[in-house]
C-alpha cells in the first residue's frame, strides 16, 4: 500500500480541481488526486482539436467560488478557445497550489471497497495501489471516447484522430484530402477550421444537427469591467436558473407570439444574441412543446436554406428526426457556409452508411472517399462509460458495471446504493451536461464536502445512498423526461451514440435550480435519502 488518504480523488479537471481544493484546503482532510493526463484541465486537456471552444459564454463558465479569482481573470472573448480555458485551469491549480495534490499522467483502472477497514483500495494502470476513506470521481461527463467499430479502421494507410484525444503538436491538414465523422457540438466546431486547410474535406454526416451561430466576440475593458462589477448578480441569476445560465427567466410561450412578433424574436436571437440564449433566452416551451419547437425548428430551417447555395446540400442539413434541442444543441462559427465553399462536400450517410474502411479510404455503400486523414469527431460514451472503463466494485464485491446493467442507478447522481462513501461528481441522474457545468460542479463538490463534514462532526463512518431513495430517483429522472422532448432523439442523453448501451435518459432534466433545491432539502431533512452508519460493517 503506497498511501492512506481520507479521499481519493478521480480526475483533474473542473471537478476535480475543485473538489480538491474543497476537501483539502477548507476541511483539511488529506486528498490525493489521480489524473491520466499529463497535466489538469480534464475535458479541455484532451480535446485540443482546431476550432475547440467553449459554447457557453466565458464569463460564466468559469468557477465562482473564489471572487478574488473572478475579478482577476481576464477573458479575451465571449467564447474562448480551448487553450485559453486550459490556461485559465493551469492557473487555478498553480493559485490554490493544487499541483502538489495530483498525480500525473496515472489512470485508476480499479477502485474496491473493503467493508472491513471501511476503506477504498484504489489502483492505477502501473499497479500501485493506495487506500482512501472517500472515493470521489471526478471523471467528467463526457471524457469516454467513442471511436466507432468500423470494418477495416485498422488497414487505414492515412492518419486517424479523435477530437477528444487530439495530438499535443497539433495535425496539419495542408494539401491533405480529410474526412471528418460526425456532425455534433463537435464535428460543427472542427469542419469550418478544417476547411480552411485541408485540400479537400468531405463531412460524413449521419444526422442533421441545428446549430445556432456562436457570434463570438472579443471583450472590451468596458465589457469586463461591466461583468465585474455585476459578477454577484450574474452568479444569483445562474443559479437561480433552469440552465444554470445567468440569462433573464424568460416566461413566454412561442405560441403567445404572432407569426411576425415570433420571427422577429427569432431573427433577434439568430443576428445578434446567437448561442443558447436561442433555446434558454427565448421561449419557456421549446423544450416541452412539439408545437411550440416547431417554429424554432423551421426558423433555422429556413436559415438553413437561406445561408447554403446548393438546395440538395441544404436539404441534406436539414434536420427533419428529432425536435430542434433535444439533443445538445450546438454553436457554430460559419458552419452552414463552409458547405458553399468549393472544396468541401457533405456524404449523406443516411443514403448510403459506411460499409468500411480500406487502406485508401472510406467506402459508404455508393463510392469510395480517398483520404489522407479522418477525423472522428463520434462523441463519447457519455456519462458512465469513464465510470464503467474502471473495475468500481462496492459492497460484497459487486461491480458498478453489473449495479448498472439495466441503466445507472443514483440517487441524486451523487451516490450508489451499495457503493459506500463513493461519489460522483455530476454523475448520471444529476442536472450535469444539460446545464452550465462549472456551476453544476461547485454545488456537487460543496454538497460532497457538506455531507463528508456531517459525518465528521456526528462521528459516523459511512454513507450510502438507501436503494428505494435511489430508485424513485431514477423514476423521477425517467418522468421528467418524458415531460420533455429530450426523449424524441436518439442522441447521447439516452446512450443512443454506443451500439449495445441500454437507452436510459442520464441527465436530470428538471433543471438546476429545483435540483440544487432538492439537494438542500435532503439536508434539512438529515440527509433523507442517504444511509449513515457509526461502524463500518455494521
Ligand atoms: O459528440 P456527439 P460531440 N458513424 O455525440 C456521429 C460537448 N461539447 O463530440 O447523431 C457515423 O454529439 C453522430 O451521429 P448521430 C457537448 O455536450 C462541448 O460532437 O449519432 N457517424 C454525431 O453526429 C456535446 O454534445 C463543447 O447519428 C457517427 C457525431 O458523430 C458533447 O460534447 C464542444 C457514428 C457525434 O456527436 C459531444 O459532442 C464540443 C458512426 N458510427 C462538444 N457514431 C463545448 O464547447 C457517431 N456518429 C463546451
Amino acid at each position: 500500500m503506497e498511501g492512506d488518504y481520507d479521499a481519493v480523488v478521480i480526475g483533474a479537471g473542473f471537478a476535480g480541481l475543485y473538489m480538491v481544493h474543497y476537501l483539502r484546503d477548507r476541511m483539511g482532510l488529506d486528498v490525493q488526486a489521480f489524473e491520466a493526463g499529463r497535466g489538469v484541465g480534464g475535458t479541455w486537456y484532451w480535446n485540443r482539436y482546431p476550432g475547440a471552444r467553449c459554447d457557453s459564454e466565458s464569463y460564466y463558465y468559469c468557477y465562482s467560488f473564489s471572487p478574488e479569482l473572478e475579478q482577476d481573470w481576464e477573458w479575451s472573448s465571449k467564447y474562448p478557445e480551448q487553450p485559453e480555458i486550459l490556461s485559465y485551469l493551469e492557473h487555478v491549480a498553480e493559485r490554490f497550489d493544487l499541483y502538489r495534490s495530483i498525480r500525473f499522467d496515472t489512470r485508476v483502472t480499479s477502485a474496491r471497497y473493503d467493508e472491513t477497514a471501511n476503506r477504498w483500495l484504489v489502483t492505477t494502470e502501473a499497479g500501485e495501489q493506495v487506500a482512501a476513506r472517500f472515493l470521489i470521481s471526478a471523471v467528467g461527463c463526457l471524457s469516454a471516447a467513442n471511436v466507432p467499430d468500423i470494418a477495416g479502421l485498422d488497414s487505414f494507410g492515412g492518419d486517424w484522430y479523435h477530437t477528444g484525444a487530439w495530438p499535443h503538436d497539433g495535425v496539419d491538414f495542408t494539401g491533405k484530402r480529410v474526412g471528418i465523422i460526425g456532425t455534433g457540438s463537435t464535428g460543427i466546431q472542427a469542419t469550418p477550421v478544417v476547411a480552411a486547410q485541408a485540400e479537400h474535406l468531405w463531412v460524413f454526416q449521419r444526422t442533421p444537427n441545428y446549430s445556432i451561430p456562436a457570434r463570438n466576440f472579443e471583450m472590451s475593458p468596458e465589457d469586463t469591467r461591466q461583468i465585474k462589477a455585476r459578477y454577484p448578480e450574474i452568479r444569483e441569476l445562474a443559479r437561480n436558473s433552469y440552465g444554470g445560465f445567468p440569462y433573464r427567466p424568460v416566461d413566454r410561450s412561442a405560441l403567445a407570439d404572432s407569426p411576425e412578433e415570433r420571427e422577429t424574436h427569432f431573427e433577434q436571437l439568430w443576428n445578434e444574441e446567437g448561442g443558447f440564449k436561442f433555446i434558454y433566452g427565448s421561449y419557456s416551451d421549446l423544450l416541452r412543446s412539439e408545437e411550440a419547437n416547431y417554429t424554432a425548428a423551421e426558423f433555422i430551417r429556413r436559415k438553413i436554406r437561406e445561408i447554403v447555395r446548393n438546395p440538395k446540400v441544404a436539404e441534406m442539413l436539414c434536420p427533419t428526426d428529432h425536435p430542434y434541442g433535444s439533443k445538445r444543441p450546438p454553436v457554430d462559427t460559419n458552419y452552414y457556409d463552409t458547405f458553399n465553399r468549393e472544396n468541401v462536400t457533405l456524404v449523406d450517410l443516411r443514403a448510403s452508411p459506411i460499409e468500411e474502411i480500406t487502406p485508401s479510404g472510406v467506402r459508404t455503400r455508393d463510392a469510395l472517399y480517398p483520404l489522407d486523414i479522418i477525423v472522428f469527431a463520434t462523441g463519447f460514451d457519455a456519462m458512465t462509460g469513464a465510470l464503467l472503463r474502471m473495475d468500481i466494485r462496492g459492497r460484497n464485491g459487486v461491480a458498478l458495471a453489473d449495479t448498472w446493467a439495466g441503466g445507472p442507478v443514483t440517487y441524486l447522481g451523487l451516490q450508489v446504493p451499495g457503493f459506500p462513501n463513493f461519489f460522483t461528481v455530476t454523475g448520471p441522474g444529476s442536472p450535469s451536461v444539460l446545464a452550465n457545468m462549472p456551476l453544476c460542479i461547485e454545488q456537487h463538490v460543496e454538497w460532497i464536502g457538506g455531507c463528508i463534514s456531517h459525518m465528521a462532526e456526528e462521528g459516523l463512518a459511512t454513507v450510502e445512498a438507501d436503494e428505494t431513495h435511489a430508485e424513485a430517483w431514477v423514476d423521477h429522472v425517467r418522468d421528467a423526461a418524458e415531460a420533455t422532448l429530450f426523449i424524441k432523439a436518439n442522441s447521447w442523453y439516452v446512450g443512443a451514440n454506443i451500439p449495445g448501451k441500454r437507452r436510459v435518459f442520464m441527465p436530470y432534466p428538471g433543471g438546476f435550480k429545483p435540483y440544487a433545491d432538492k439537494c438542500e432539502e435532503v439536508v434539512a431533512n438529515g440527509y433523507e435519502g442517504f444511509v449513515f452508519s457509526t461502524a463500518a460493517a455494521d
